[in-house]
């Protein structure tokens, strides 16, 4: 219903309004560069601030989602780390040539981006104690949503999905996929000028471009009711 969805944009607005804009769009990043693997929940305002360096710096993670009670990634975080903690990340392309570089903390994780990926550093993480609690009040606009599994069917191949962290239709997205536990493939700005946010999925060989129609698509195609 359009007007659910209206009022769910406005909460998403107020939410990246909270976050003072954080997590633009970056410059794409060579195709050479493996994905990096980000362990994440939408809810998690540990998560977006991991986020939003990744996506202001331009660069492609496959974003496993773990929401609570998902079973799909979560036993992997805790087999590759040791602990389930989110957010968690894993980047192939280790410069020092000792294998993948692994790491928790989202103040870590957004630093370690900014270093290898370059970026700006988006405003609010320097205001100390403030970033975190903005994130906090962040999720609770949006009423906590992708915090929780809901029941879907798994997808075979990731998806694709363009969209920039601060963009409100984008949020929506990312929270529907997170608790479907839908893996993807993200990357922040488009691809030649497309309209964002776009969803491309493999698995049916369907591209759909607007928030409301990919999540009318993901509801359509994926939520079951186990
Ligand atoms: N200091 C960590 C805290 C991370 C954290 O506490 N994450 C919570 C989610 S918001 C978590 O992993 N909880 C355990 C769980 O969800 O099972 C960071 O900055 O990344």
């Amino acid at each position: 219903m359009w007007i659910r969805y209206s009022l769910d944009w406005l909460l998403s607005f107020i939410a990246t309004t909270l976050r003072m804009g954080a997590g633009g769009t970056g410059r794409p990043h060579s195709i050479a560069n493996l994905p990096l693997t980000l362990y994440e929940f939408e809810g998690c305002p540990f998560c977006r601030i991991a986020r939003e360096q990744v996506s202001a710096s331009g660069v492609t993670v496959h974003v496993k989602p773990c929401p609570k009670g998902g079973k799909r990634f979560r036993p992997e975080v805790k087999d590759k780390g040791g602990k389930a903690q989110f957010p968690y990340l894993i980047d192939p392309n280790a410069s020092d040539g000792e294998g993948a570089t692994e790491m928790y903390e989202s103040g870590d994780i957004a630093a370690y981006v900014r270093r290898e990926y370059g970026s700006g550093r988006p405003m609010i993480h320097g205001l100390g104690p403030l970033n975190l609690i903005s994130s906090q009040f962040a999720t609770l606009s949006r009423y906590a949503s992708g915090i929780l599994k809901t029941p879907a069917k798994s997808n075979e191949k990731p998806l694709r999905f363009f969209g920039a962290e601060r963009s409100p239709s984008a949020r929506l997205v990312k929270e529907t996929l997170c608790s479907m536990e839908l893996d993807y493939l993200w990357t922040s700005q488009a691809l030649d000028g497309q309209t964002l946010p776009r969803l491309e999925d493999e698995n049916s060989d369907t591209a759909v471009t607007g928030g409301r129609a990919i999540l009318n698509y993901l509801r359509k195609t994926y939520r079951s009711e186990e």
